[in-house]
């Protein structure tokens, strides 16, 4: 038992909170909030105490395996599994073309960093389709960002004299640093106010001095509506929009036509609520606004990403303390680019680079000469995590090749061909690039707390193996960097540049250059950093000033403070003007015109049907938030207090009218399945919803756990037109009260 509190993060959502731990041998026994985080400063939540359950999990893998013929796996050494699954992703890529190998994942709430690598090996191959969980939330509202201004926003809530969440429950889900505590304060400043955009009243809506509490799938004609009235009760920052912004007017004539109390009607919010939670907006010193997956998973989520974005466009609230921010990022988890690509069979668009959730299977499973035929899966479980799961099985098990990197034998293993098994991140170098604040970002490096696993490899080293097996690279040509690396930093940089200018090779496989190079000159544990080399020249030299001002005089400095900065670092401190700067398009001004999104305005003046049916009579938002989900990152169902089945919220109204009873159980039937769940009947849900909870129903041990898994209910057509973001949150469905046992 040592008694050094060692630093490192949680894992179990993007907020990566500073933690310290003491082990026990290979167990993380005690555990805090480290207060020397630059971001969370402390902070954690509930679940960062239960991290022993993703360590120390008995479903951890610890050596390669390899699929027989009856589906059952054996066990096999590295050399065997790296050499087999080259040459077969070689013999893929020479008998039909490297863009038919497909890569899943690259990180999951807390590990990008080996991620990071797999570029190397798969763009030496020439593959080019990817994908990730992004694609089944983000990238609607990323299509709207690439034209609006070519970048993320992010608001800042802890300085913003008003909180807009819309389709988010930030007690439950975090996703900005010190969640509660930014809530808890809003909450208690009567000068302050927070909007809530939710049909369940959530945690956070209990604490929101406005619930707009929408009829599930109608936050189109509320945040239209809302839009409306900032323009209608001329409400707009009339001196921004004359500096900073083009298009306005076109917005402003398609909201003019709105009927506010038309609209109120349709998403059955009381139109004066709608009105005052504008007005409150448009009177605010500054505001700042989180969308989420209740409308980036639901109908017309990539028009809501559209409307939410005018609240506070119309209004300035952007360059301003407490507003919403273009950010620095440390490695951009998607591009911001408006061009789409499109997918070879299906043609469904490539927003960010990143292939729809939603196709993938479809994808696969065609005779199209186009079709994936090999596929990697890194720190990913896409046969859950996708819809429709009985699809992904199928398609899955059809490839001619997959093969899964997973710490655990995920849903998605089990289809593998061969699973390798990767060291925990406690185990190993770890970062993420959720970097997303602003006006100070910050990056943390964990350093190893203890060795890797017997049998396991951290991803960095598993995807230069890969890379040395295809023997493209000459060691004369690694040999110069590798002993300038030992020289000096300024040695190193001089060294690259000469290299990747006379070897092409060099330049497309950079990143396992520098794992080999590099790598071996940095501290002990952190040779996987060496990316990270790389990444702070680009920051440095898009954001000169406020890298500075952070305290860094290039990447080279600000690299080597990574290194040595074991609970993080700031590494950019921006002033608000920057904001302006950040914007993309050359005149810096943010473009409000987009064709397509003033049309689907006018639109919202036709009534729609509901997607619900007689036989489908009920909404199932299909992955809910709680205080026991974390994705699919702890597969041990002994980690959870509360909630051990994942129960099924009904409302009281409809659980009198089906029969349901608080602890009884009930049958869930949709177009796409059927699944039984344990019932819980409450007063958060309005009647005509139900929601079933996230990270549920996985494999443990061989047997399934308890909880439904969300995706066996849902389809692969319900998507939004412009992104193809899966509707999660809009799932028609029956629900049928079942005997008790
Ligand atoms: N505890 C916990 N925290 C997490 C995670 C986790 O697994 N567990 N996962 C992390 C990840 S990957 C993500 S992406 C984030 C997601 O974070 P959130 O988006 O906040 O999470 P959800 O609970 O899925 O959905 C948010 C809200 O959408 C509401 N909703 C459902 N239908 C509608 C609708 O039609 N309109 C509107 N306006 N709202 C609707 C739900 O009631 C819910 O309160 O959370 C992160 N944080
Ligand atoms: N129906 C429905 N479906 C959903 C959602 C929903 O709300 N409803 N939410 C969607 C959202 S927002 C998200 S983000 C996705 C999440 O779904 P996925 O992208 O599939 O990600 P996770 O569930 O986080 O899975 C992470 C995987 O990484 C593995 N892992 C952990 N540490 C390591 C490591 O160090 N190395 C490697 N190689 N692997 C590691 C874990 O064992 C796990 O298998 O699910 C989506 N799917
Ligand atoms: S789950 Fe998220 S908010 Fe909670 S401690 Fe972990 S990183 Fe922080
Ligand atoms: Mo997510």
């Amino acid at each position: 038992m040592t008694s050094d509190w060692q630093s490192t993060a949680c894992i179990l959502c993007e907020c990566n909170c500073g933690i310290v731990v003491q082990l026990d041998g290979r167990s993380l026994t005690k555990i805090r909030g480290d207060k020397a985080h630059p971001a969370s400063q402390g902070y954690t939540c509930n679940k960062a105490l239960r991290l022993d359950h993703y360590q120390n999990n008995r479903g951890r893998l610890t050596s390669p395996m390899r699929r027989r013929p009856d589906g059952s796996y054996e066990e096999i050494d590295w050399d065997t599994a790296i050499s087999e699954i080259a040459a077969g992703f070689k013999d893929i890529a020479e008998s039909y073309g490297g863009d038919k190998i497909f890569y899943y994942g690259g990180g999951g709430q807390g590990n990008h960093l080996g991620g990071a690598y797999s570029g190397a090996f798969l763009k030496a191959l020439g593959s080019r389709y990817r994908s990730n969980a992004l694609a089944q939330e983000k990238t609607g509202e990323a299509w709207i960002d690439a034209h609006l201004y070519g970048g993320h926003t992010r608001g800042e809530f802890e300085h913003a004299e008003v909180a807009v969440f819309v389709g988010k429950n930030p007690w439950m889900s975090q996703s900005f640093p010190r969640a509660r505590v930014v809530l808890n304060d809003i909450a208690k400043d009567p000068a302050r106010s927070m909007i809530v955009i939710d049909p369940v009243l959530t945690d956070t809506a209990k604490m929101a001095d406005f619930h707009l509490r929408v009829r599930p799938g109608t936050d189109a004609w509320c945040l239209a509506a809302m839009a409306a009235v900032l323009v209608q009760e001329n409400l707009c920052d009339e001196t921004f929009l004359a500096a900073h912004v083009t298009g306005a007017e076109s917005v402003r004539e398609a909201l003019r036509e709105v009927s506010i109390v038309d609209y109120a009607q349709q998403c059955g919010v009381d139109e004066e609520l709608i009105r005052v939670a504008a007005r409150r907006i448009g009177t605010a010193g500054s505001v700042a606004v989180f969308e989420d997956l209740g409308v980036q998973q639901a109908p017309n989520s990539t028009l809501c990403s559209y409307l939410n974005k005018m609240l506070w466009i119309l209004t300035g609230n952007f360059a301003k303390r407490g507003a919403q921010h273009l950010h620095s990022s440390f490695g951009p988890l998607l591009r911001h680019a408006p061009e789409i690509g499109r997918t070879p069979v299906t043609g469904a668009p490539i927003i960010g680079g990143l292939v729809p959730g939603n196709v993938v299977p479809e994808e696969i499973l065609t005779d199209h000469p186009d079709r994936f035929r090999g596929m990697i899966v890194e720190s990913s479980n896409p046969a859950h995590s996708l819809a429709n799961s009985a699809a992904c099985r199928e398609a899955f098990g059809s490839l001619q090749l997959l093969v899964v990197i997973d710490v655990a034998m995920t849903e998605t293993a089990r289809l593998a061909h061969y699973v390798l098994p990767a060291a925990s991140q406690f185990e190993k170098a770890e970062a993420t690039f959720f970097n997303l604040e602003f006006p100070h970002n910050t990056f943390h490096l964990r350093h190893p707390l203890m060795d890797p696993m017997p049998g396991t490899l951290p991803e960095a080293e598993i995807w230069a193996r890969l890379v040395r097996q295809l023997d493209i690279v000459d060691e004369a040509d690694l040999a110069p960097l590798r002993s300038a690396a030992k020289q000096s930093r300024a040695a190193f940089t001089e060294a690259l540049l000469h290299a990747v200018g006379s070897s092409p090779m060099l330049s497309k496989v950079l990143p396992y250059v520098l794992y080999e190079t590099l790598g071996p000159t940095l501290p002990e544990g952190l040779s996987a950093a060496a990316a990270l080399w790389g990444l702070a020249q680009r920051v440095a030299i898009s954001y000169p000033d406020a890298v500075r001002r952070a305290g860094y005089t290039d990447g080279n400095a600000l690299f080597d403070a990574i290194l040595a900065s074991p609970s993080g670092l700031t590494f950019t401190v921006h002033e608000y003007e920057d904001d302006f700067a950040l914007i993309t398009h050359r005149d810096k001004k943010i473009a409000l015109h987009i064709p397509e999104m003033l049309d689907e305005i006018r639109e919202l003046a036709e009534p729609v049907p509901a997607l619900t049916t007689p036989e489908f009579p009920i909404v199932l938002s299909a992955g809910e938030r709680r205080a026991y989900t974390a994705n699919d990152i702890l597969r041990d169902p002994s980690w959870r207090k509360r909630d051990p089945d994942g129960a099924l919220r009904v409302s009281i109204e409809d659980a009198e009218a089906l029969g349901l009873s608080d602890g009884g159980r009930a049958r869930i039937t949709t177009a796409a399945g059927t699944a039984e769940a344990t019932i819980e009947v409450s007063e958060a849900m309005l009647s005509g919803h139900a929601s079933l909870p996230n990270g549920y129903g996985l494999d443990f041990e061989n047997a399934q756990i308890p909880g439904v898994a969300p995706n066996v209910l849902t389809s692969t057509r319900w998507r939004d037109a412009y992104s193809a973001t899966p509707w999660h949150k809009h799932v028609p469905a029956r629900i049928e009260a079942l005997p008790a046992p």
